[in-house]
């Protein structure tokens, strides 16, 4: 799988965060949370960044000032793909429970939303998938709607604040058959009322997907009015050339051969 890994700099730590990467980090660090997307063309609508709380991060080094904060599975990958200073090497400074990053707010590149955007919790982040984070687009998202609805709903029990999960969702994709919020109209045609829905959002990532992709025009930005297949790529390497993002891949798992 070929991911774009994007870098959501940390503009003010969550509480708890801050205290366990205070003694760890030079004052004067640059960290990054660090998302895989399978969809650089749909930044423009991040409204918030998952992480899984039941998973724990590690911060490593990736530069001279930089930090990523991922899983270590990711960072092994990286280490190998020429994200980190030394070849095969990843040095961790520190260890967040995901958890304790709750609330920090970020900057996410290319979305609307410049004030920036806050991590917040999604149950169904897997940790042994991608880098363990994961960007929120609920305009073309299902999975990220539904995640967003719940969370606003559930604020108290989230320990959120209800705002956070409440960031405008701006159309920035316009498609035939779904309009100019796909996740919110399949979410809704599709009666898919949890996170929890997993068949019939999985279904609903499918249809997003194929018109998205197939059928979609971009509606912000520098290619506005363009087919999403032209400018996929070309978000892609923008992203990459402003050194907001780089490419990471996926090792493809074991194949079992089933042929005898
Ligand atoms: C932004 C985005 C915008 C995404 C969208 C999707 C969509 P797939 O196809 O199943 O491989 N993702 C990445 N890592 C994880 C993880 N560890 N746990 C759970 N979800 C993860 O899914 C790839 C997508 O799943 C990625 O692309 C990411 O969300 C999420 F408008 O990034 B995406 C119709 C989907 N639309």
């Amino acid at each position: 799988q070929e991911y774009t890994a994007v870098k959501l700099k940390v503009k003010e730590w969550a509480p708890e965060a801050a205290k366990l990467v205070e003694s760890k980090l030079p004052a004067n660090a640059n960290v990054f949370f660090v998302p895989a997307t399978l969809r650089p063309e749909t930044m423009y609508g991040q409204t918030c960044c998952f992480v899984g709380p039941k998973i724990t991060y590690g911060v490593f080094k990736a530069g001279e000032n930089d930090y990523f904060v991922v899983t270590e599975r990711a960072a092994r990958n990286m280490a190998f793909q020429g994200a980190f200073p030394k070849w095969g090497e990843y040095e961790k400074v520190a260890e967040l429970p995901g958890t304790s990053v709750i609330g920090t707010l970020v900057n996410a590149p290319l979305s609307m939303h410049t004030e920036g955007v806050r991590i917040l919790p999604m149950e169904t982040v897997k940790a042994t998938k991608g880098t363990g984070v994961v960007t929120s687009v609920p305009s073309d998202s299902p999975d990220d709607y539904a995640t967003v609805l719940d969370l606003a709903k559930k604020a108290d029990f989230y320990g959120i604040k209800k705002e956070w999960a409440e960031l405008e969702i701006i159309p920035i994709l316009e498609t035939p058959s779904y309009g100019n919020l796909t996740a919110p109209f399949l979410v809704k045609k599709l009666k898919i009322n949890s996170p929890k829905d997993a068949a019939q959002l999985e279904e609903a990532k499918g249809l997003a997907y194929k018109e998205g992709f197939y059928q979609g025009t971009i509606l912000v930005g520098k290619y506005k009015g363009q087919k999403v297949e032209h400018i996929k790529d070309n978000v892609k390497r923008d992203l990459i050339d402003a050194g907001d993002a780089f490419e990471y891949a996926e090792p493809a798992g074991l194949v079992i051969s089933r042929s005898g």
